[in-house]
């Protein structure tokens, strides 16, 4: 930001400011999404009276805690050219923020161990092939020169078949994305606001006109809620029932060590996802855990289980040590698609129920919402996703496109 802080030293966030008593958009959640759609409110639609109150710090929440794989290779076409837009835009960011996000491009290789899930990458290449996405299935001797140091044979059981090659499979530094969002939005006249905790909102009629923090009260004619885990509190504040349901989703890293794995594997029967990230640090992750918890606790089945399943795929990785392990927590719908964009109360907006795939929809999903915020219409884009689908029966099943099982 080019400020000072008060030892002198270059300030990459601003110091905190008191909370005017109007803004014309409130948006709740300072984690990518909602910086992104800061960002694309100011810079695409000139909407500057902005503030974004964040209950604990900026990139914190799951924007924090994923293993950053962005990809668009979905089961459905609504899901492949939204995820596809966003694989776009973050090709891009880091020349639009002047900042290096360590955007990778790795190509993405999802494991099939049985003929029923060959056929379900079969039909994700297809339908990933006809919206023009670089999807295909590849055999074993494809896999085995990509990654010639993965035991296709898995140990003995269910060995490797076929894979969903991605070529487009990236990963990034996920709080450069976050704080390079946020820094445009600052710059262009948006107000962060971090440790600022929504409490109520407010509405007259069916329209919002405010929202309550724990440091004030704010008038504004347009909410967007944008908290990940944190949507059944703030959706019950007016009484707007979603099906989410949060449950925890762990990832951990291991000690770095020299770069041998330039791919990204993931093993959807195996329940495991590994990158290597540019620190040397083996990025992995597994399923959700089993039960509804609004938590961010860390297990030590977690790491026991994953090791097992990740020993089965790279035996001679015994030796290697677990240096960190969180939480996030998943908002999880019933088929796996997003909830965005208008609601029944006139200027609340939601963009919620990410499940396991928030990180790579942040710049598509902060787009998408600034236009639609903006127009006071519901975005092309993101249609399919509304609230009421579910009430109109018109889901859109992406449970398929999973990295994992759940
Ligand atoms: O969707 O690629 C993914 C993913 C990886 C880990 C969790 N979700």
């Amino acid at each position: 930001f080019g400020l000072q802080s008060e030892h002198n030293e270059p300030r990459f966030f601003p110091e905190s400011k008191p909370l005017k008593s109007h803004y014309d958009v409130v948006i709740i959640g300072g984690g990518g999404h909602g910086m992104a759609c800061a960002y694309y409110l100011a810079k695409e639609h000139g909407i500057t009276n902005v503030a974004v109150l964040e209950q604990g710090y900026i990139g914190g929440g799951n924007t924090g805690r994923n293993t950053t794989i962005v990809r668009s290779n979905y089961l459905t076409p609504e899901g492949v050219k939204f995820y596809d837009t966003s694989v776009k835009l973050f090709e891009d960011l880091a020349d639009d923020f002047d900042l290096n996000i360590f955007y990778s491009t790795r190509g993405h290789f999802t494991l099939a161990h049985t003929d029923s899930a060959l056929r379900t990458m079969r039909w994700r290449a297809e339908v990933n092939k006809h919206q023009g996405i670089d999807s295909e299935v590849v055999g074993r001797e494809e896999i085995a020169k990509e990654v010639p140091y993965m035991d296709l044979d898995c140990n003995g059981h269910a060995p490797v078949m076929g894979a969903l090659y991605h070529a487009p499979g990236s990963v990034a530094r996920h709080d450069a994305v976050a704080w390079g969002y946020a820094r445009g939005a600052y710059n262009r006249g948006v107000e962060i606001h971090q440790k600022t905790r929504v409490t109520a909102i407010r509405t007259q009629g069916d329209k919002v006109v405010g929202v309550d923090t724990d440091r004030g009260q704010i008038s504004c004619n347009k909410v967007i809620s944008m908290v990940a885990g944190s949507t059944p509190r703030i959706t019950e504040m007016l009484g707007i029932r979603t099906p989410i349901e949060i449950f925890p989703l762990q990832a951990c890293v291991s000690e770095p060590v020299k770069p041998f794995m330039d791919t990204i594997v993931v093993s959807g029967s195996l329940h495991v996802y590994v990158s290597q990230s540019s620190r040397g640090e083996l990025v992995m992750g597994a399923s959700v855990d089993p039960s509804v918890l609004h938590s961010t606790r860390s297990s030590f089945d977690f790491v026991e289980g994953l090791a097992d399943q990740m020993l089965d795929l790279f035996p001679f990785m015994s030796r290697m040590k677990i240096m960190r392990q969180w939480a996030g927590m998943s908002d999880i719908t019933p088929d796996f698609a997003p909830i965005m964009g208008k609601t029944p109360i006139d200027g609340f907006y939601l963009d919620a129920g990410w499940g396991t795939w928030g990180f790579k929809a942040t710049p598509v999903s902060g787009k998408t919402m600034a236009w639609t915020v903006a127009n006071d219409k519901t975005h092309e884009l993101i249609e399919p996703f509304r609230l009421s689908r579910f009430a109109d029966f018109d889901l859109v099943g992406e449970k398929g496109a999973a990295s994992v099982g759940h």
